[in-house]
């Protein structure tokens, strides 16, 4: 099967192009981003040079470019990793949110009929459920909830869900959802909670935490969330949502602090800051569904992944200081011309 990955070049599209590579020596992987402030060719270091693999930098939104894209290759399945994902920065400029997230989804949409596809899959998140409230542990989002977003970033990812749900139901397309709760791992931007927090504590530099540091997220490990995405382009039933989740819930502030422990920094360095607005108070997913459907389940405990994130920030510093420093945006240059290079010596 030949397998078009979007967003590739970011973290957890980054981690299911090497997942899928390792574990399925029947498939090749074309792999189209953007290269936007976060993605990073240095994310793909690992597998530049596998002959499954291939690279092209094109925006999703970018309806004449996907067309040769998909007219040229003959694309089997569509994985779409590809968004703006800070939630933050949506607060700031939601319009590039709703350009890539909505218009980017719906151009790959419509590529996806024009040129047929056995499956297109939609990377989504636990976030388009809005959230739940602190004094209820016993509520979860499972596929049922309704949708309810909060930040202009969760609207896009919503907006992009109901077109995946409509272009299924209107056009017959072969499609698939999924929506996971928050991710962490290697190469992870660092502008999110955990590398933040991570790359500040190493460099000694204070550690933000919005409002009280009481919110809570649902975390998982990335590999785990690759290994659900890859069940569900084997056995996923068309049409279907799934909520992949690990019964992880968290306050910020534990989390900030679990960091700053094993990497023996003081908690002085916690510095509480302005709250994010409409910040979302809790996310907890009901992950029944995917374990009864296809028998998934998180394998990677909380207390085992951080120790091997923290790991990976200290093994791999010259990834998050080339990004700290702005080189990063160089490499794609340096990886054409040593493509260039390759290409003549053949
Ligand atoms: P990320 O920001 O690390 O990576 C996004 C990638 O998409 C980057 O490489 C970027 O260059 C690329 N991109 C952005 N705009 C593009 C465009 N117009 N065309 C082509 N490429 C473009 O994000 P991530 O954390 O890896 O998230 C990946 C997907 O998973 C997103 O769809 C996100 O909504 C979803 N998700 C993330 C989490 C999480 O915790 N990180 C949780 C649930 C769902
Ligand atoms: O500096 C910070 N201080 C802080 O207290 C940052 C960056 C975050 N926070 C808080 C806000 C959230 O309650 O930590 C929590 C996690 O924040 P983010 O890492 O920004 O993630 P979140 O907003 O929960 O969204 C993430 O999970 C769902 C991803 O960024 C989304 O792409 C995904 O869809």
């Amino acid at each position: 099967m030949k397998i078009l990955v979007t967003g590739g070049a970011g973290f957890i599209g980054g981690n299911f192009v090497q997942h899928m590579l390792h574990n399925h020596p029947e498939h090749s992987i074309l792999c189209i981003d953007a290269l936007t402030y976060a993605g990073n060719i240095e994310t793909l270091a690992t597998v530049i040079d596998n002959t499954r693999f291939k690279f092209i930098k094109a925006d999703i939104s970018d309806r004449e470019l996907i067309y040769q894209v998909f007219e040229k290759e003959s694309l089997d399945i569509v994985v779409n990793f590809a968004a703006e994902s800070h939630v933050d920065r949506s607060i700031e400029n939601p319009q590039i949110f709703l350009q890539t997230n909505v218009m980017g989804t719906q151009v790959l949409l419509d590529a996806c009929r024009n040129y047929g596809i056995k499956r297109y899959h939609q990377v989504s998140t636990d976030e388009v459920y809005g959230d739940l409230p602190l004094d209820n542990p016993n509520l979860f989002f499972t596929e049922t909830s309704s949708l309810h977003a909060s930040s202009p970033y969760a609207a896009s990812k919503a907006a992009a869900d109901l077109l995946c749900g409509a272009y299924q139901r209107t056009y017959g397309l072969p499609i698939t959802i999924s929506r996971c709760s928050n991710n962490y791992g290697p190469y992870q931007f660092p502008e999110k909670l955990i590398p933040l927090m991570i790359t500040n504590a190493v460099a000694e530099k204070e550690l933000p935490v919005y409002g009280n540091g009481e919110n809570i997220r649902d975390w998982l490990y990335v590999e785990d969330h690759c290994i659900a995405i890859d069940l569900i382009l084997q056995n996923g039933e068309i049409g279907q949502v799934y909520n992949i989740g690990g019964h992880n819930e968290m306050r910020n502030i534990d989390i900030v602090k679990i960091i700053l422990s094993i990497l023996g920094k003081p908690e002085t360095l916690i510095t509480y800051v302005k709250d994010r607005k409409g910040h979302d108070l809790r996310y907890a997913i009901d992950p029944t569904f995917i374990h009864d459907q296809l028998g998934w389940l998180p394998t990677t405990k909380f207390e085992q992944g951080i120790q091997k994130t923290i790991s990976w920030y200290l093994n791999n510093s010259k990834w998050w200081k080339n990004i700290l420093d702005g080189s990063y945006q160089k490499s794609y240059e340096t990886y054409m011309s040593y493509m260039k290079k390759t290409v003549r010596k053949a």
